[in-house]
């Protein structure tokens, strides 16, 4: 009795009553629900209710947070089931609309949405897919669901966050349409016209709080163009030949963008390298099912001293790395050692390349499909199946030590490239072997012009890196001595970009932050010894301002990632204006701030609009006032959220390419300023 009642959904199951075909009154669900056992129905929607309730409850459980991050993960949950419509092979076209009054739609173009009846709840199958908690997943009997995010939650739990939802359906001829409240149904599903195309549309509009909606789940409940694009070409990238289009009604005109990669992953690893020179001209790709599991590589080396390696499983990244990440690296580094082996690019004499040799260089892209995947680590972020690594091992091993034997001239390149990773790294650890003493990591000394706090315990303490030495003193006179220690840096920053470690750190500035920070660098990172927990990068608000910034931002992105994301990275938001007016002063970070201030406060008599440069114009009294004070400041956090861009928006301002660089800091200036990486 019991089994019988669970809201569990096989939906090929033998006996699954479909809607008559001659089906065309409005409640279409009505007639096949008297079938059922009244009284299990009853039931059922109560733990459905129940089961909504619980996510409306404890919404971060289910999308992991209700700030932007959740508000956004919300239309990857929907978006993921077309996705897998597309990968099913009945889908090419997906169209996201960001609309004036707040929703998001996403159509397809596949099958359209199953409407029949499910015969153990007795509801049609659309319904139950978005009412029923984890329901989505058990859909399809055929192939398997290899999108969903991160939480893989399912579109009833983005249901039950929805201030509204409608999902439309168009199949067999017909419309048919249904809408809820909050995850509660409020009409059943039924026929509202007739149609010849095939597919699904959901729209939504997200629980957000408001001025009208005071108990909203969601923070916000402004999604962000610039986030949803990123992932949404992310998804074009990962399941070639799908057209996703991403369509912004918000702003007149419209921006409409549209994803469609039939090169897949290769392209992607193209964009990777977009703005970089490349050693060779085309991605070496390569493609294999395996004992069910679906494996594509794409790779290309390039002129940076960087590796750029994104691993996938089931469109999901997975910044941990996992089991397809350790197959990839020990088949490269095997077939590479080979290879060097055999046409002498290696001598008897030299040790074999190390998987840091062959991955320097590398912009990569390793995406995996099975069936369950398994998602370990701090952030759920790495792949646990152990099967996968070997998978993964062979068909890299196989394929590209083919590729080097028939593409001898590229595979030079590489042995090349890869020796003389292998020989710088050689002498570094010789260089720092000889002044192991005098190495930065373990100088006692701080750096002279840190002036330093008196607090020790480094979670009250922050670190202020201030752009020229006129604003650090500013700072200093200005500062809470007791726990804001400052670090003056001179003019630009080296750019770690472009040069191997070694150079990184015989550069004054970069000396003096690590010996700073007191936690090291690299591999020899520790953040225990971290002695600030708040590190405030505080530039000019102009374009030399954010470029310094970048730099900076760089370096940590590069040598002391952990600082990133652990959150413990800022921006110091320096006011942009003074404005006065008779014997009041407002400060005002932004040209919006600003027209609002004027028109509270109105124009007439005229307020006295100063315009600020530079930090080195304001008295030490009133930085203090505006930008460092915990009580008044704002400071912008720093996320590796979207490494992607935080890589392409660095490489694109340090790379070689002089002319991508002035467009975009001509096009961006702003959007440098606000950078929110
Ligand atoms: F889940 C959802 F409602 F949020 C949603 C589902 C949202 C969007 C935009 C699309 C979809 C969706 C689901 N598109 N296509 C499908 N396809 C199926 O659910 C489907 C169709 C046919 C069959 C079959 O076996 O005949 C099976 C499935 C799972």
């Amino acid at each position: 009795m019991v089994t019988d009642q669970t809201p569990e959904i096989n939906y090929n199951q033998p006996g699954d009553t479909d809607l008559p075909n001659d089906q065309t009154e409005p409640h279409a669900s009505a007639t096949s629900a008297t079938a059922v056992d009244k009284n299990a129905y009853d039931e059922t929607q109560i733990q459905v209710l129940e089961g909504l309730e619980a996510v409306r409850k404890r919404p971060g459980m289910y999308i992991g947070s209700t700030d932007f991050r959740g508000l956004h993960h919300c239309v990857y949950e929907i978006v993921d089931n077309a996705i897998d419509e597309a990968l099913a092979g009945y889908c090419t076209d997906i169209n996201v609309f960001l609309h004036k009054d707040g929703s998001c739609e996403v159509r397809d173009n596949g099958r359209g949405f199953p409407v029949g009846i499910h015969p153990k709840l007795g509801r049609p199958a659309v319904e139950v897919c978005l009412t029923v908690l984890h329901a989505g997943g058990k859909f399809g009997g055929e192939g398997y669901k290899v999108s969903g995010g991160l939480h893989g939650v399912g579109a009833s739990v983005v249901n039950a966050l929805s201030r509204r939802m409608k999902v439309t359906v168009y199949q067999d001829g017909n419309v048919y349409q249904q809408e809820y409240a909050r995850g509660k149904v409020l009409y059943d599903l039924k026929v509202i016209g007739t149609t010849d195309r095939t597919g699904t549309t959901v729209q939504f509009w997200p629980d957000a709080r408001g001025e009208d909606n005071p108990d909203g789940v969601f923070e916000t409940g402004d999604f962000q163009f610039n986030i949803l694009k990123a992932r949404l070409r992310e998804m074009a990238f990962l399941n070639k030949g799908v057209r996703i289009t991403l369509t912004d009604e918000r702003v007149e005109p419209a921006i409409e963008r549209v994803y469609h990669y039939e090169g897949g992953i290769i392209e992607f690893v193209r964009y990777l390298n977009k703005n970089k020179e490349v050693l060779f001209p085309d991605p070496i790709y390569m493609e294999g099912v395996i004992k069910g599991t679906t494996v594509e590589v794409a790779l290309q080396y390039n002129d940076t001293y960087q590796e750029n390696i994104y691993t996938f499983a089931n469109n999901i990244h997975t910044p941990e790395g996992g089991t397809h990440l350790t197959g990839f690296s020990s088949a490269l580094t095997r077939s590479i050692n080979e290879y060097g082996r055999q046409f002498g690019f290696l001598k008897a004499s030299d040790t074999n390349l190390k998987s840091e040799d062959v991955r320097e260089s590398l912009a990569a892209v390793i995406s995996v499909k099975l069936v369950e995947p398994q998602f370990e680590g701090q952030t759920k972020s790495k792949l646990g199946n152990s099967e996968v690594r070997g998978i993964v091992d062979g068909l890299v091993y196989d394929r590209l030590s083919t590729f080097l034997g028939e593409n001898p001239a590229i595979a030079r390149i590489i042995l090349d490239r890869c020796v003389g990773a292998a020989r710088a790294r050689e002498a570094a650890r010789k260089a720092r072997e000889l002044t192991r003493r005098k190495t930065v990591l373990e100088s006692a000394s701080l750096p002279g012009k840190l002036a330093d706090c008196t607090e020790r315990d480094p979670e009250k303490c922050e670190i202020f890196l201030v752009e020229g030495d006129s604003a650090g003193g500013s700072a200093k006179t200005g500062r809470d001595r007791f726990f804001q220690a400052i670090l003056p840096l001179r003019g630009k920053i080296l750019n770690v970009e472009k040069v191997r470690i070694d150079r990184a750190l015989s550069n004054n500035e970069i000396k003096a932050m690590i010996t700073a920070f007191g936690c090291g660098y690299g591999d020899e990172f520790n953040i225990e010894k971290l002695r600030y927990h708040r590190i405030v990068c505080m530039t000019d608000a102009d374009v030399d301002g954010a470029h310094i910034r970048i730099l900076m931002l760089t370096f940590f992105y590069r040598y002391m990632r952990p600082l990133i994301e652990k959150g413990y990275v800022y921006i110091a938001m320096p006011p942009l204006y003074k404005v006065t007016k008779g014997k009041k002063e407002y400060y005002v970070y932004d040209d919006n701030e600003l027209e609002k201030l004027l028109q509270e406060i109105g124009r007439d008599p005229k307020p006295e609009i100063r315009r600020y440069k530079g930090l080195g114009e304001m008295s030490s009294e009133q930085l203090w006032q505006t930008t460092m004070n915990p009580e008044t400041r704002t400071m912008m956090q720093v996320s590796v959220e979207d490494a992607m861009a935080a890589d392409e928006i660095m490489s694109l301002l340090m790379g070689d390419k002089v002319e991508p660089r002035k467009e975009f800091i001509e096009e961006n200036a702003k959007l440098v300023t606000d950078l929110d990486i």
